[in-house]
């Protein structure tokens, strides 16, 4: 079999639906054999689409997602979404093309080294450099791509080994030497987890994206409810507990509720749960929760004391070591902390200025309210991220796609369309900013070809808003770069495509524009004119304890 048919081969014996995408002359031999196998190709417009496509899709399924480009510049392009996946722990394999072997090192036309630029940000990648090492290659990548700490990883493909016939086929199992992660949490402990719950006056949960990769949502659910601790998120963590439930305290952090930041401050014992310390949950580190016992359940070893000092590890999945602890946590005597909790919440309620203007909360509100809050919801990134964030409340895990780690402005549109793939029974939204939704709009082209109906929400200040606010705050008012007074007409460029263009200035319009938007079959792209120099707060400033945080309202 050629290398090219055998990948296709093995990629079918893997399970793969589908491959997001787009050709070059290196990996047109893959391309030539699409048609014999079952798996659905999308091309996207942009390499980079293909990466956040397949990134969406694996964290709205939990599958792993697979993207292909061509050499060099198709390469490259796919990186940032590489890099987006490898930040946030995304289980995706990328497979590039690459020149022919012996051309490698010769600055052939399109030729990139893709490993070389990759390493920082693959969990692994790979040169296939003889035929018969492809099936094993590719076995291992989707098995180091889902397991212990899942990610990013990477196969790069030269031409003359795509066209090398072999007789190989698909291994059974990956065997790697040294890679063993550790899934089954040391009894001890988590014995000596249960007895600091127990022991705590304090404790709040602090739980990240781990405990959605890992399916840990249930087992969360259960330990909150056996002792009655708060449980805060982080942006990545929304969804895995319900935010209308009375121990939810919302996501922490930077923008977070004041409620959960005081108490993650206050807190005796903090249970870090699939969670990584990141410098946007504790502000200034040197004075992060000073009174405050750590525990820290996560798989990835390395994460453990990175950021913070752990006084109780627990290496191992989440789930599991949830599971274990639920068999023998008691709880402890935390009576007068719920209800100062409760009195935080009542004193420093999430609010926004509800008037007659077209609040971009507002419009976050009611898109809940209208999908009956069973959407997914993919953002960009910047206030339009953290508004959604704040507002929408996330009630399901795998329903909040965002590039938290990374942070990259184009991320939410093509990670829709990917969620959508996965998903195609739910409704599925992309809240955007009028600056983020620029960088990949030419997806729509892929969402309307392909006939996936993402609905697409601009909350329009005409602003590089986040980045506005910032100049506002810190650096005089000086809106330099940030003024986006050249955008296109969103309507007529939805039309364009052959997508539906609505725009919504005014508050009373947002709902029937939505359920418009909702009735279309296809997707809508839809410019809500927000008030203009709206803010997102709270905010605790870049660098600062938490305790300096700013409440912005009057
Ligand atoms: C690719 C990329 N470039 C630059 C930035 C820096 N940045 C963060 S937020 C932001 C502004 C985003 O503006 P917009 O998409 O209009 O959203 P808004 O904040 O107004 O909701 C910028 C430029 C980034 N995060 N990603």
């Amino acid at each position: 079999m050629r290398g090219a048919k055998l990948l296709l081969d093995c990629l079918a014996k893997e399970g793969v639906e589908v491959m997001f995408g787009y050709p070059g002359g290196s990996v047109l031999d893959i391309f030539d054999e699409f048609k014999n196998y079952p798996i659905r190709f999308i091309l996207t417009r942009h390499e980079q689409g293909a990466a956040h496509a397949a990134d969406g899709y694996a964290r709205a399924s939990g599958k792993t997602g697979v993207c292909i480009a061509t050499s060099g510049p198709g390469g490259t392009n796919l990186v940032t979404g590489i890099a987006t996946a490898y930040m946030d722990s995304i289980p995706m394999v990328a497979f590039t093309g690459q020149v022919p072997t012996n051309m490698i090192g010769n600055d052939a036309f399109q030729e990139a080294d893709i490993v070389g630029i990759t390493r920082p940000i693959t969990k692994h990648n790979y040169l296939v450099t003889d035929v018969d090492e492809l099936p094993r290659i590719i076995k291992e990548a989707f098995f180091l791509a889902s397991s212990g700490r899942p990610g990013p990883v990477l196969i790069d493909l030269p031409k003359d080994v795509l066209q090398a016939e072999t007789k190989m086929t698909y291994p059974k199992k990956a065997e790697i030497p040294g890679y063993n992660p550790v899934y089954v949490g040391h009894p001890k402990q988590i014995k000596l987890l249960a007895q600091a719950i127990q022991k705590a006056h304090k404790p709040i949960l602090y739980v990240g994206g781990g405990t959605i990769a890992s399916g840990g949502a249930a087992e969360l659910r259960k330990l909150a409810a056996k002792t009655m601790m708060p449980v805060t998120t982080t942006l990545l963590g929304l969804g895995v507990f319900p935010e209308d439930d009375p121990l939810s305290l919302g996501m922490l952090g930077m923008h977070g509720t004041m409620y959960a930041n005081y108490a993650i401050m206050d807190s005796d014992l903090i249970i870090a749960v699939g969670a990584r310390f990141d410098d946007r949950i504790t502000g200034k580190i040197s004075e992060f929760a000073p009174h405050a016992k750590v525990a820290h359940i996560d798989i990835d070893p390395t994460s453990l004391k990175k950021n913070v000092r752990v006084d109780v590890p627990v290496v191992g999945d989440v789930r599991l070591v949830l599971k274990e602890l639920n068999k023998i946590v008691k709880p402890g005597k935390i009576g007068p902390w719920i209800r100062q909790i409760k009195k935080w919440k009542k004193e420093y309620p999430m609010v926004y200025k509800n008037d007659e203007e077209l609040r971009p909360q507002y419009v976050i509100e009611q898109i809940r309210k209208v999908t009956g809050g069973e959407a997914i919801i993919a953002t960009e990134v910047g206030q339009n991220q953290m508004w959604s964030a704040q507002f929408y409340s996330f009630t399901e895990p795998r329903t909040f796609l965002s590039a938290g780690g990374l942070g990259t402005m184009g991320y939410g549109f093509p990670a829709a369309i990917g969620a959508q793939v996965a998903c195609p029974d739910r409704v599925v939204f992309d809240i955007a900013g009028d600056g983020s939704i620029q960088m990949n709009n030419k997806e729509l082209t892929t969402a309307v070809t392909n006939k996936i109906p993402v609905k697409i929400a601009i909350l329009n200040n005409s602003y590089l808003g986040m980045v506005r606010q910032w100049q506002e705050m810190f650096y005089k008012k000086n809106y330099a770069g940030t003024i986006l007074d050249g955008n296109p007409d969103f309507v007529k460029l939805a039309e364009a495509y052959g997508a539906m263009g609505i725009r919504i200035e005014k508050k009373k319009d947002v709902v029937p524009a939505l359920k418009k938007a909702l009735k279309y079959p296809g997707p809508v792209m839809m410019d809500f004119r927000i008030s203009r120099e709206e803010n997102v707060w709270p905010m605790v400033p870049s660098g600062v304890s938490i305790k300096q945080m700013i409440s912005g309202m009057t």
